[in-house]
């Protein structure tokens, strides 16, 4: 009876220290790889917002528990480009001394009807949950000027092109993939795809070159 009492306890410790050292190699991302390259663009003043992502990553992917925001801030939407997983709750908030409204219009894919979610002053807050993949343009109208862009997407693996035209994703399991790019004005840059593996533990280029062709 002791000795199994002894095994008992040697097993359950054994086991401890096994989940212990996963959650030191999940920490060390020997699992998963890296996605990362540079983008440059002509006819378009910037590569910054351009957005880079995961056609499709096999599972479900949860959104995040906690609400995404967009801010309109000194006469603008903040971020312009918001990318999120499906089923993201985005709330729409106001830090400018006077009223902003957030509406859209239907998508041009077809993924969302048109909604308006009012007008509101500094300080409040709307919020709307994207259940469906797609993009829609984002606009006041108190404002003309004003524009941002939602990409729902499938899975939580994309990155968004910083102002010097590079990008990173992290944290992808290992696997063959086909990596898209995005750009608010499809017609200016031209949407691009790149068949793309991912190893565990190791980083892969993909850089791209956008255009209008
Ligand atoms: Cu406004």
């Amino acid at each position: 009876m002791k000795t199994i009492v002894q095994f008992a306890v040697i097993a359950t410790v054994t086991a401890l220290i096994q989940t212990n050292m996963t959650g030191v190699i999940r920490a060390d991302d020997t699992k998963t790889g890296t996605i990362s390259g540079e983008v440059s663009v002509s006819g378009v003043r910037s590569p910054e917002n351009v957005l880079v992502y995961i056609e499709k990553v096999e599972g479900d992917w949860k959104p995040p528990k906690e609400a995404t925001h967009m801010d309109q801030k000194k006469l603008a939407f903040i971020p312009r480009v918001l990318p999120i997983v499906k089923g993201t709750k985005v709330e729409f908030l106001n830090s400018d001394p006077v009223l902003h409204n957030v509406f859209w219009p239907k998508s041009k894919d077809g993924s969302y009807t048109g909604r308006n979610l009012g007008t509101w002053g500094k300080g409040g807050k709307r919020d709307a949950t994207f259940d469906k993949e797609g993009s829609l343009v984002l606009l006041c109208n108190v404002h003309p000027e004003m524009e941002a862009h939602i990409v729902v997407l499938q899975n939580p693996f994309f990155g968004l092109v910083t102002k010097d035209g590079g990008y990173e994703i992290k944290g992808v399991p290992p696997g063959e993939y086909t990596l898209k790019t995005w750009y608010e004005n499809p017609k200016k840059l031209r949407p691009k795809s790149e068949k793309v593996t991912v190893k565990a533990g190791d980083s892969t280029q993909v850089d791209f070159s956008l255009s209008r062709r």
